[in-house]
């Protein structure tokens, strides 16, 4: 089923119809009411009348992470906070949080692209959505949420953490669909194994949407026979909406992006300029309606490439392929470019290690060095006779086979790596400090 025909489906004539009347009334709206959009088109000579075809949208001016944090934490609204209904934010590592501000209408907007998710995924009245996205300014919890009430679902807000009332309630009340982290995923997974819980006999699970951080195909394989449920991708960013931007249908053939709310662009990430249909690149997004916080040409720094022929699902609407990592944490180990999810890609391969790791890079004598700690399962953890430094030896032998990295890799006992139920934090770049 499709939640919304007439967009989902839409013609690509009429699509880019829409869009540039929708884009022509933003710039207009921006301009008018939001000084920080109005002084950079005057720095950049451009009016809201010069926009008069899609491509006239690379004459626009773009936002970074930078602009939302100089102008925190309400300097980019464009309506009075009276119509200002709700507030998310991204926590960020460093410096002040990024802020949205929801007005009714963007309230609207989100709530329908996570309807249109879950659409996808056969979700509707009938089902249970276990939402373990984490409540709170984290956009996960409540866009889950708001979508679910949409399309009608009973939701269960239990939100992030206490991983055994997940697996005893998830079993009792027969949740259909569990959404939270592909890291949470597994971690509710191995808990269910360990408290005896079959989730072929004992839950109803049907499907699942994991998204907001970095994940492979390997873990996607994993967490559906672990949980015996289709696992789907789903995207989204603070700055836009949160998530529901973009998601995956039955074909699990890359993201669907709600192309009619959001702008996508995929640009070269070093020199801004636009790049090909399917060529990979950073993906770029301009917010079409909302009226809260409505941003110009957001640079998400995700890379992805864009598909714009139509899906076997029947949908018309342009697909994003999983995301391959940022630009920002793209590893530069002695000259090599790694990406951590290449990293995850190989290592969920090797029988008798699990996708638990942590990747430490350090530099010593003026030498990027880095060290990748993973988990091994519990059978080669009790294979007394199995030799562990010559399964180290073979991981980084693989690693360099694939990556063309020298690595030090160490096998770690079951359980060590720390867990958690949002983001999973896997990367630490010594360097950095020095
Ligand atoms: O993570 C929103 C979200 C919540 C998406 C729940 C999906 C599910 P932020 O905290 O602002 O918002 O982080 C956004 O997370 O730019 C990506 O780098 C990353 N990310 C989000 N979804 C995915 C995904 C939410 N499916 C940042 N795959 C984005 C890989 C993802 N990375």
């Amino acid at each position: 089923m499709i939640w919304n025909e007439k967009y989902e489906t839409m013609s690509r004539e009429n699509m880019q119809a829409h869009q540039l009347s929708c884009l022509k009334k933003l710039v207009d709206n921006v301009y008018n009411k939001v000084p920080f959009y109005k002084k950079r088109m005057d720095e950049m000579g451009v009016k809201p009348s010069d926009i008069q075809t899609l491509a006239d949208i690379r004459k626009l001016p773009f936002t970074t992470k930078y602009d939302m944090r100089d102008t925190y934490p309400f300097g980019l609204l464009a309506c009075g906070m009276d119509e200002i209904l709700e507030v998310h934010a991204s926590s960020g590592t460093t410096g002040k949080p990024v802020v949205v501000a929801y007005t009714q209408n963007d309230l609207d907007i989100w709530s329908e692209v996570v309807a249109r998710t879950l659409t996808m995924g056969g979700i509707g009245k009938d089902d249970i959505i276990q939402n373990a996205y984490g409540y709170g300014l984290f956009t996960g919890g409540f866009g889950i949420h708001h979508g679910a009430k949409k399309v009608g679902a009973t939701i269960v807000p239990i939100s992030g953490g206490n991983t055994t009332r997940q697996v005893n309630l998830m079993k009792d009340f027969g949740a259909t669909c569990l959404t939270c982290t592909p890291s949470y995923a597994l971690y509710i997974a191995e808990t269910a194994r360990e408290m005896g819980v079959d989730p072929k006999k004992d839950l109803k699970l049907k499907c699942g949407y994991f998204g907001a951080e970095p994940w492979s195909l390997a873990m996607r394989k994993d967490i559906e026979e672990k949980l015996n449920i289709k696992a789907y991708d789903i995207f989204g960013l603070t700055e836009i909406i949160g998530p529901g931007v973009a998601a995956e249908c039955e074909y699990q053939n890359m993201m669907h992006v709600q192309e009619d709310l959001f702008y996508p662009e995929i640009i070269n990430p070093e020199t801004g300029e636009p790049v090909p249909d399917g060529e990979k690149g950073e993906l770029v997004l301009t917010t079409l309606t909302k009226t809260g916080t409505p941003i110009l040409r957001y640079r998400t720094r995700d890379l992805t490439y864009i598909d714009r022929t139509p899906c076997k699902c029947g949908r018309t609407t342009a697909r994003i392929h999983r995301l391959f990592g940022r630009t920002d944490d793209m590893l530069i180990i002695r000259g090599v470019n790694v990406f951590p999810s290449q990293i995850e890609e190989v290592l969920v391969k090797i029988e008798g290690v699990e996708p638990q790791y942590q990747i430490i890079v350090d530099r010593k004598d003026n030498l990027d060095i880095i060290e990748i700690k993973v988990e091994m399962n519990e059978s080669l953890f009790s294979d007394q006779m199995k030799n562990l430094a010559a399964t180290e030896k073979y991981i980084a032998g693989e690693l360099h086979n694939m990556l063309n990295i020298h690595t030090k890799v160490t096998l770690v006992e079951p359980k060590s790596i720390p867990r958690g139920d949002g983001k999973t934090k896997r990367v630490f770049d010594k360097r950095v400090l020095q």
